[in-house]
């Protein structure tokens, strides 16, 4: 690999060792903070279909509490994070707007687990998520990315019931914007996907 090349800031190449590849998804409401997920985790320059939104938005993306919202996502976040030296993940977050919508379940083709955020203002947005997941029969996990001016201040247990979550689905608090606490979100979902394939083997 010619030097300059590696040296350049989003360009990570990715590890020879390299042999298992797992397409992720990360969905929920609008305005949760996908795009930032993948943002802060990707260790190559992710792609971003991000447009600015317009006066022609006004009463039909409910932006109530989003003060720095500006952009939103059209088509698909895409990045990519190495685990370990053998395990890569491939992340596409999902537009969050109802309008893009349909193009969920085209995303969801070949995935192999999936992010829900919840942001705990608006629990009930993430609902659809929850529900084309289970409709899909995707494994997931749920991660509240608590925002700085919520003062909702629900617990876990109170966000599992609202979502009406099985016991065995993981939920844990995230934020979204710092890069440790977004890799560790994609360790518990591979931790989940490695107990599931497991017990599918003990299942004679
Ligand atoms: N304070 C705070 N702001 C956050 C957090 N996560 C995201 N943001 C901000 O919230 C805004 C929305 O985040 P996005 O990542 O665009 O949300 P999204 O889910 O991708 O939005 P759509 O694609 O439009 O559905 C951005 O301005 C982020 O900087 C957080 O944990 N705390
Ligand atoms: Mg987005």
């Amino acid at each position: 690999m010619d030097s300059a090349v590696s040296e350049l800031p989003g360009r990570t190449p990715l590890d020879d060792a390299a042999e298992t590849g797992l397409k992720i998804v990360v969905v929920g409401g609008f305005g949760v903070g996908k795009t930032t997920l993948v943002r802060s985790v990707s260790e190559i320059r992710p792609l971003n279909t991000e447009e600015v939104m317009t006066q022609a938005g006004v009463g039909v993306d409910e932006t109530d509490g989003m003060v720095a919202k500006t952009t939103t996502t059209v088509a698909f976040d895409f990045g990519r994070i190495s685990l370990n030296e053998r395990m890569v993940l491939y992340l596409f977050g999902a537009p969050g707007q109802e309008r893009f919508w349909f193009l969920w379940d085209r995303l969801f083709s070949g995935t192999l687990g999936a992010v829900v955020l919840v942001d705990t203002r608006r629990v009930s947005d993430s609902w659809y998520a929850v529900d084309r997941l289970e409709h899909h029969r995707t494994p997931f996990v749920v991660a509240v990315n608590r925002f700085d001016n919520d003062t909702s201040s629900f617990s876990l247990d109170e966000i599992r019931q609202a979502l009406s979550l099985s016991d065995d689905v993981p939920l844990i608090d995230c934020d979204a914007r710092v890069r440790s606490s977004g890799k560790h979100v994609l360790i518990t979902l591979v931790d989940h996907l490695y107990e599931l394939a497991m017990a599918r083997e003990m299942t004679p």
